[in-house]
């Protein structure tokens, strides 16, 4: 029996019959596949709606009421409705919205606040950062003096007391907080009181976390901080983009930065979605969905280290584990090339202090937002916390690989993604 498609694809088929079968192809992979990748998401019918409808077609540079072309009446509505329904959402005194994504926020936030040759400071991408924290391949490593924090080798956490001994000897003008790989919570609170006495502007980066700051499982960091950015399709399941919140003294500066320091015109279908995905994570329903994220996290974790499994830090605070396989004696690459083999898609990372390449590492990274949001709970973490066990004590065995990718489908029959058809 073949699988419904979406509607949508039988359209795109009529004109272009490649790109019609594979985004076929990659529906009908998300919907068979255990994804584990800690960055991406099912979106709901209605925010595929929005992205894929005719606000594409408009252009619209400037901001609500002050637009650089005719024609924004109704434009002008769905932006002050997603910056409206940001800011009541996080709290937050401003927000804007029109960031393409959160390499663009942060570069925003840099042109706001800092001159080529500035000290910046954020944590290094192979102990947990992102890439525009100042990692000396990003431009952000080019164009500024980046120093770099990381993580104490014996807890696999970030020691306070050595970030403000680096920030008291460098004087960053901007300190971010907040990375790709971190399965703590961070203390927002701390950061922002080694900011202020360093006289820094704080960053919060919360691209990974803003679902759970949204909803209150992971503390907010809106109060404390001066600028906070992310990206708007991990835990907070809207469309691929950025958005950046501020208190009202730097909106300005914020948005000048935006736009027209960085970017031309927003993308005005995802302004549309994004403001869909904000009245979503406003509800119970979407609360409850932040707490089973971390929830099944932690019974992920539990399950993995009670077979034998190395976590960085020795566990999880939110929806992300880093596992160190080297006392697996299996480095990260080959495992995740095998587990997708058995149909769990995760990625391979470096762990902090990792001896090996960032294209062949140590370590393997997982996340539970994709796989909550189809409904999974603890059970299903300890049958998927079996799997990858089995992959990973035998990961050439084929008809091990293949038993188990018949399994993952049966288990994801049971559980639809939102957004695919059923
Ligand atoms: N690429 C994102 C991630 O996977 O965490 C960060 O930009």
């Amino acid at each position: 029996m073949s699988r419904p498609e979406s509607s949508g694809i039988s359209v795109i088929r009529s004109v272009d019959p490649e790109i019609a079968e594979l985004v076929a192809a990659e529906e009908r992979r998300q919907g068979e596949v255990i994804r584990l990748i800690a960055s991406e998401n099912y979106v709901s019918s209605a925010v595929l709606a929005a992205t894929g409808s005719v606000l594409t077609n408009k252009y619209s540079e400037g901001y609500a009421g002050k637009r650089y072309y005719q024609g924004q009446r109704l434009i002008d509505a769905v932006e002050q409705l997603c910056v409206d329904r940001a800011r009541a959402l996080f709290g937050a005194e401003h927000a804007n919205v029109q960031p393409y994504s959160g390499s663009p926020a942060n570069l925003a936030v840099y042109l706001a606040f800092c001159q080529p040759g500035d000290t910046i400071m954020g944590m290094a991408l192979p102990a947990g950062g992102h890439l525009t924290h100042g990692w000396n391949v990003s431009i952000t490593g080019k164009y500024f003096r980046a120093v770099q924090y990381g993580v104490r080798k014996d807890t696999g956490r970030v020691d306070l007391d050595d970030v403000r001994e680096l920030a008291r000897k460098e004087r960053p003008k901007v300190l971010f907080a907040g990375g790709t790989a971190i399965p703590r919570t961070i203390d927002f609170a701390a950061y922002a009181e080694i900011a202020r006495e360093v006289g820094a502007i704080f960053v919060a980066d919360i691209a990974h976390i803003s679902g759970l700051v949204a909803a209150g499982v992971h503390p907010t960091p809106v109060p404390v901080a001066d600028v906070v950015s992310t990206t708007t399709h991990k835990t907070l399941r809207g469309p691929r983009g950025g958005m950046l919140m501020c208190r009202e003294t730097h909106a300005k500066a914020i948005d000048r930065a935006v736009f027209p320091g960085l970017q031309g015109g927003p993308h005005n279908h995802t302004t549309a979605a994004l403001a869909v995905a904000l009245r979503e994570a406003a509800t119970d329903t979407f609360r409850t969905y932040a707490a089973q994220i971390v929830a099944n996290a932690r019974a992920l974790a539990a399950a993995l280290t009670e077979r034998g499994f190395d976590l960085v830090s020795g566990g999880t605070d939110n929806h992300l584990i880093l596992v160190d396989l080297t006392t697996k004696g299996v480095a990260g690459k080959p495992l995740a090339v095998a587990l997708e083999d058995a149909g769990i898609v995760l990625n391979y990372n470096s762990v902090p202090f990792d001896p090996r390449k960032p294209f062949d590492p140590s370590g393997i990274r997982i996340g539970t937002p994709a796989v909550t949001s189809r409904g999974m709970t603890e059970a299903e973490m300890r049958q998927i916390a079996a799997w990858i066990d089995e992959v990973c004590q035998a990961p050439g065995d084929e008809d091990r690989r293949r038993r188990i990718a018949g399994e993952v489908r049966e288990l994801c029959a049971a559980f639809p993604a939102p957004g695919l058809p059923v």
